[in-house]
């Protein structure tokens, strides 16, 4: 039995419930609210100590890690593979899977920016802090400090912006040779960013790659006429966060594309 504590909105979460409908595995999830602080409750923490979802628990065995978690299932369950063979090629997709922690943390920088900042600047200094507070990386709280002090100005989005033209720009190349990252099969290389872009278009902002990388552009689509995109993201995305995002994301897009604007001059 396989057990997925996830998320709707959560990009990580969604990775992984992608790899699962694309390899038809029946799975059951254990929602974690992020918003009310499920993720720091001491019995979820036994599982996951980072408090931040995906965990998945196999037959008993606990992992965490969504890169480690996709690779783990398409090992596990060799039907419907995922990597190529040989490993040569599997070397190869891992440089594509080893990045998405930096693309997840530079999502993490826009979504905090863009609609998280706005929202607690609502609250009370106190709920501000205990927000803050209780993330268990002081890295991480660091750069939510910094974002609720400078917002879009901060450093932090134009280095989440580096990662994006960098990558864009990869795949782009990458792009040229078939119609996935790694060539002619659909693999994890392709599974694993999937969510990353949904998330940015949710945030008003998909203009970073469509208004300069084409094949990025009809990648993005060919991910969105596969029936794993509405299965294991559209699906669980409610209408009320479509709302929220639209209304959060529309007025930073003029301030965000003159940012990525000028950094493409300068990768
Ligand atoms: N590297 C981890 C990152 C997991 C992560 O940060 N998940 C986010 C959601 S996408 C989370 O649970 N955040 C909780 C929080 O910010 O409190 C992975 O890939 O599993």
């Amino acid at each position: 039995m396989l057990t997925l504590y996830h998320g709707d909105t959560a990009v990580c979460a969604a990775k992984v419930r992608v790899t699962l409908a694309e390899k038809g595995i029946p799975w059951e999830g254990k929602r974690i609210d992020l918003g009310r602080g499920d993720q720091f409750d001491p019995e979820y923490l036994k599982l996951n100590p980072n408090g931040v979802v995906p965990t998945l628990v196999h037959d008993g065995n606990v992992l965490i890690e969504s890169t480690v978690i996709n690779e783990y299932l398409d090992e596990a369950f060799p039907e419907k593979p995922l990597r190529p063979e040989g490993a040569y090629l599997r070397a190869r997709l891992r440089l594509w899977t080893k990045r998405e922690d930096s693309i997840h943390y530079a999502i993490n920088t826009m979504t905090t920016a863009i609609i998280f900042r706005p929202e607690l600047l609502k609250k009370t200094k106190e709920q501000q802090a205990a927000r803050i507070d209780g993330i268990p990386d002081p890295s991480r709280r660091a750069k939510f400090h910094e974002l609720m002090e400078t917002g879009l100005e901060s450093k932090s989005v134009t280095d989440a912006l580096v990662a994006f033209a960098r990558l864009f720009r990869d795949m782009e190349k990458a792009l040229a040779s078939g119609p996935w990252l790694m060539g002619a099969p659909f693999t994890l290389a392709d599974s694993g960013l999937i969510s990353f872009f949904y998330r940015m278009e949710m945030l008003q902002i998909a203009g970073i790659w469509t208004e300069h990388f084409p094949r990025v552009a009809a990648w993005f689509e060919r991910c969105r006429a596969r029936p794993s995109f509405t299965e294991a993201i559209e699906r669980h995305i409610p209408a009320a966060a479509h709302d929220s995002y639209r209304a959060a994301g529309t007025p930073t897009w003029p301030i965000v594309r003159a940012k990525f604007a000028q950094v493409l001059t300068e990768i």
